[in-house]
């Protein structure tokens, strides 16, 4: 399980964003308002191959979780940590719409969600779907950020807004893999 991958809790489903190490134990990253109201994820959506229990949390103010592994499930990687710049080509992967690319249109954005606001945001042009939370933002093999929210689909296009990696993995201690 890796990038983009679907994780399942509470009936919810969001997606992996990236598989890290805190003092040597297996953890991913997603989005923290997908960790916010599920504390035990599964792999698959009847929710029983265990994956591991969030360990931290924080939205609104930002969008960032992280889950431990409670589980030997095979786990992949291949990303260094990054920092987006604006008009870098950028891929997307999510549990709902896949693979989808597209460019950074502009650093350090807020959003107003219902539950409050998220800044420090990376903004793009890359669509995505309720479900592709938490999912992954990369170019090429360095990790940028974590898909929190946006505007319009994948079918006519969107605006979507990521959490950027590196805060989380300062946050929780954490390294990329
Ligand atoms: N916030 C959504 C989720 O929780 C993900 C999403 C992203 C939805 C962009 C719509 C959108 O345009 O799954």
């Amino acid at each position: 399980i890796g990038a983009g991958d679907a994780i399942y809790g509470g009936g919810y489903r969001c997606s992996l964003g990236f598989n890290v190490k805190v003092g040597g134990a297996d953890y991913f990253l997603t989005a923290g308002h997908c960790t916010n109201d599920v504390s035990t994820w599964y792999a698959n959506s009847s929710q029983t191959t265990l994956l591991g229990s969030t360990a931290g949390s924080s939205f609104p103010g930002n969008d960032y979780g992280i889950v431990r592994y409670n589980s030997t499930i095979s786990k992949t990687g291949g990303f260094t940590a990054g920092t987006a710049r604006v008009g870098q080509s950028v891929t997307r992967d999510g549990s709902t719409t896949g693979v989808h690319t597209g460019t950074v249109t502009a650093v350090n954005a807020s959003v107003r969600y219902a539950e409050g606001t998220v800044s420090g945001l990376i903004q793009t042009n890359v669509c995505a779907e309720p479900g592709d939370s938490g999912g992954a933002l990369y170019s090429g093999s360095t990790a940028l950020g974590l898909t929190s929210g946006g505007s319009g689909n994948c079918t006519t296009g969107g605006t979507t807004f990521f959490q950027p990696v590196t805060e989380a993995l300062s946050v929780y201690g954490a390294t990329i893999y």
